[in-house]
């Protein structure tokens, strides 16, 4: 049986984050994609495209995740820009009450529309709520610092915040995503199980937007956990994939540099006339 992968995510109108991305790693993984959406991202043109946030209305959210559940067994569930207190709630309490193998939480905080108190509110909630029940969380450097209440600044910094988010929040793993954050010529990522460290490296790339790589990073985890890979198999994969993805990234106007979703597997080559 194909295996049945669920996100819960927003949508990015620019076609290269949230479940945008999701249902394209999904594809490229040849898993079947299952969307619950949890908000629309568009973004003013007129304003130097700022993201204007629109939140789906709880009752709705609840309605497709009763869809998305009817359709057991679910290989993975993916969690990403979840920009409400709310349906942080709903969706913590839903897969709490399920059976679900392998969940991965990317806990997207970057909800620039909200105020502070809002923002606030969602970190904690996140932190609280949705880490808790990760198989993986993959928080990038400045989710990992409100997660752990460190600064980061290296990768022994990495490392610490690691070892808080496992044996504190309670995740079972977790990749700390550097990406291109930290000083030096590469790319750095901390993969920890609660006992052992790996650290994943690939040289960076100098492009000045990765837009979607974080999201692309989570779902090919997400992706790599369903076909049966080990968490840190389906690290090391993502990694690799999310590389080439960065590698053949391309301008689509003056704010966004998207990433290539299909670059892994020669997408663009597919069903050539
Ligand atoms: O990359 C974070 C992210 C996640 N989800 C949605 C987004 C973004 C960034 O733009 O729009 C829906």
């Amino acid at each position: 049986m194909i295996p049945r992968v669920l996100t819960i995510a927003g949508s990015d109108a620019s076609g290269g984050a949230g479940q945008l991305a999701d249902l394209k790693i999904f594809e490229e993984y040849g898993v079947f994609g299952i969307v619950s959406l949890t908000c629309i991202v568009a973004f003013d043109k007129d304003n130097g495209f700022i993201p204007e946030i629109t939140n789906v209305d709880p009752k709705i959210l609840k309605m497709q995740l009763d869809t998305a559940f009817s359709q057991t067994p679910l290989a993975a569930i993916k969690t990403g820009m979840i920009a409400d207190c709310e349906n942080i709630e709903l969706v913590a309490q839903y897969l709490t009450e399920k059976q679900v193998q392998n969940i991965i939480v990317d806990p997207v905080m970057a909800c620039k529309h909200n105020d502070e108190v809002q923002l606030s509110a969602i970190r904690q909630s996140m932190r609280n709520k949705m880490v808790p029940l990760a198989t993986i969380t993959t928080p990038n450097l400045l989710e990992a610092e409100y997660l752990s209440g460190l600064t980061i600044q290296n990768i022994e910094d990495m490392k610490e915040a690691a070892k808080i988010i496992v044996h504190d929040l309670h995740a079972k793993n977790v990749v700390i995503k550097g990406g291109a954050r930290l000083a030096g010529d590469n790319a750095i990522d901390v993969f920890y199980d609660g006992q052992h460290f790996e650290i994943l490296e690939t040289p960076k790339i100098q492009e000045a937007y990765n837009h979607g790589a974080g999201c692309t990073f989570a779902a090919a985890i997400t992706a790599g956990l369903a076909k049966g890979y080990t968490p840190l198999e389906a690290t090391k994969l993502a990694k690799t994939f999310v590389y080439q993805a960065i590698q053949n990234s391309f301008k689509i106007n003056e704010t966004f540099q998207h990433i290539w979703h299909g670059a892994y597997n020669h997408a663009e080559d597919r069903m050539k006339p």
